[in-house]
């Protein structure tokens, strides 16, 4: 299609899961592939993926359908692969351990096995599909050796990879017992893109003291023969279309309703899936704290928080689903009046548009993860508030928009404290400081959207290494 971008190739985009779209599903879809699909869109391509099915025995053929100017092929998994590849190795290996969690963090032979499987069959099924002009993006950790996969099958085509998560700090990689394996994996990409440039330290760091590699010219890097080129490519939202969402029946409508039930309280949201980097019983435990430090008279706040069900085979998750309902059941049991619950617990998820018209009632939005890549609920946030009544964002300084969203009230979200304070002061801020300091983050929102995300990575994807012989 958009010649622009790829010259004679097409766009080859590779991810776990893919989302087929649908008017329907567009509206529910998360971060990564509302990232993805605006980048197919408008350059067009094939996505390739698990279909989201398994089976018993070995899979079918990929099977290819086309809907506008993307092309799916999709593959199923065996039972037992998806199990140790994806729901163990991906989820209760990689994922803890890259999110600083190796307390929950499990290292098993036989998940790493599998999960090498899958990849060699990923690259076996994509293969065939690739013209020899093709790039091909490839994304997040279940992914990381699709590159070393494809080469050893002889494809030369272009190669980049997005890590959407964090990359850990080189000794909390190290615990990893496959861990060269899996940085040479990274090092046989041409273009190795991370959310923040915290992330790219890391990950060089690691080259440069485990792998002996060196930083040679303008961010390309050389480990033996692989030559790579490492950057910092922050994912964002379509502030617009945000904008224009919010300003929609169905969104006015959820907020409408949502304000007649507060009595006049202020609200403050928190959005997520519900996984244990999200810091939500931290973040319950604030909200305590917050009313703690309350008369009960002035008790004028409700906080509602939405967690989409997630990962629900996986045990830290279910554990930590059980914590999340207790805490929510202690806190109302001590706070609540016989006219008001402090705290509603969701566990669902809501459509994109029903979730815009929430943020945008929500005097305070709590986004405080313990970690994460860069937490794309922070900018919805901001891209859903009336600019002449903007709410408050306050944010963990380790997500990785906190790099970018200088106007939020910056946390510590192990600090239960320091976390109960920036509420209160997001409760009481005035309107001149809220509109300040929205109009500083809606800035940054614009100008990391998800067009100059996937045009960036298309960009550096065409460079070619530099051909002086350091
Ligand atoms: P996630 O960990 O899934 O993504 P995030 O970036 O916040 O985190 O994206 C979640 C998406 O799901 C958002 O678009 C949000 O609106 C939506 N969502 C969350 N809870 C929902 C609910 N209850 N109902 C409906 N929708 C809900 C990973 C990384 C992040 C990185 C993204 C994109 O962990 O750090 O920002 O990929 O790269």
């Amino acid at each position: 299609m958009s010649s622009e971008w790829l010259g004679d190739g097409q766009l080859v985009v590779v991810s776990n899961r893919v989302t087929v779209a649908s008017p329907k599903k567009a509206n529910q879809a998360g971060g990564l592939a509302v990232g993805l699909l605006a980048a197919l869109r408008e350059v067009g391509g094939i996505w390739f993926g698990w279909s989201g099915e398994t089976t018993l025995e070995p899979p079918g053929p990929v099977r290819r359908q086309r809907s506008g100017p993307i092309q799916y092929a999709l593959t199923d998994l065996t039972v037992d692969d998806f199990e140790d590849y994806y729901s163990n190795f991906a989820n209760r290996t990689l994922w803890p351990l890259f999110h600083y969690r190796i307390d929950l963090a499990t290292y098993n032979h036989r998940w790493y096995a599998a999960y090498r499987r899958v990849n060699r069959l990923f690259a076996e099924r994509l293969q065939p599909l690739l013209g020899p002009d093709d790039v091909v993006w490839i994304h997040d950790y279940h992914l990381i050796p699709l590159a070393s996969e494809l080469r050893r099958l002889g494809v030369e085509n272009r190669l980049a990879f997005f890590l959407h998560i964090p990359f850990p700090a080189p000794e909390m990689f190290a615990t990893l017992p496959w861990q060269r394996e899996l940085a040479l994996d990274l090092c046989n990409y041409d273009i190795v893109g991370f959310q923040t440039e915290t992330d790219v330290r890391q990950f060089l760091a690691y080259v440069d003291l485990e792998l002996g590699g060196q930083v040679t010219h303008a961010g390309w890097s050389r480990v033996e023969n692989r030559r790579f080129r490492v950057a910092a490519i922050p994912i964002g939202i379509d502030p617009d279309e945000f904008a224009r969402m919010v300003e929609t029946p169905e969104a006015q409508r959820q907020r409408q309703r949502l304000e007649d039930s507060l009595g006049g309280r202020k609200l403050i949201i928190g959005v997520d899936r519900l996984d244990y980097t999200k810091g939500i019983p931290e973040r319950l435990k604030a909200f305590e704290a917050l009313l703690e430090s309350m008369e009960p008279s002035d008790h004028g706040v409700s906080f509602v928080q939405i967690s989409a069900p997630s990962r629900s085979e996986v045990p830290e998750y279910q554990r930590l689903r059980v914590e999340v309902e207790t805490l929510s059941g202690h806190i109302n049991g001590r706070f609540s009046d016989a006219d008001w619950v402090p705290l509603r617990y969701l566990n669902r998820s809501f459509s994109r548009t029903a979730l815009s018209g929430m943020f945008q009632l929500s005097r305070v939005g709590l986004v405080t993860p313990l970690r994460d890549g860069m937490n794309l609920v922070a900018k919805e946030y901001v891209a859903a508030q009336d600019a002449e009544d903007p709410g408050v964002l306050v944010l963990s300084r380790f997500a990785g928009a906190a790099g970018e969203l200088d106007g939020a009230l910056i946390v510590n979200p192990y600090d239960i404290y320091q976390v109960a304070r920036a509420m209160d002061a997001g409760l009481t801020m005035p309107l001149d400081e809220r509109k300040d300091r929205h109009q500083r983050m809606i800035q940054q929102v614009r100008h990391h959207d998800i067009t100059g995300w996937w045009s960036k990575s298309l960009r550096l994807l065409r460079e070619r290494p530099p051909l002086a012989a350091e």
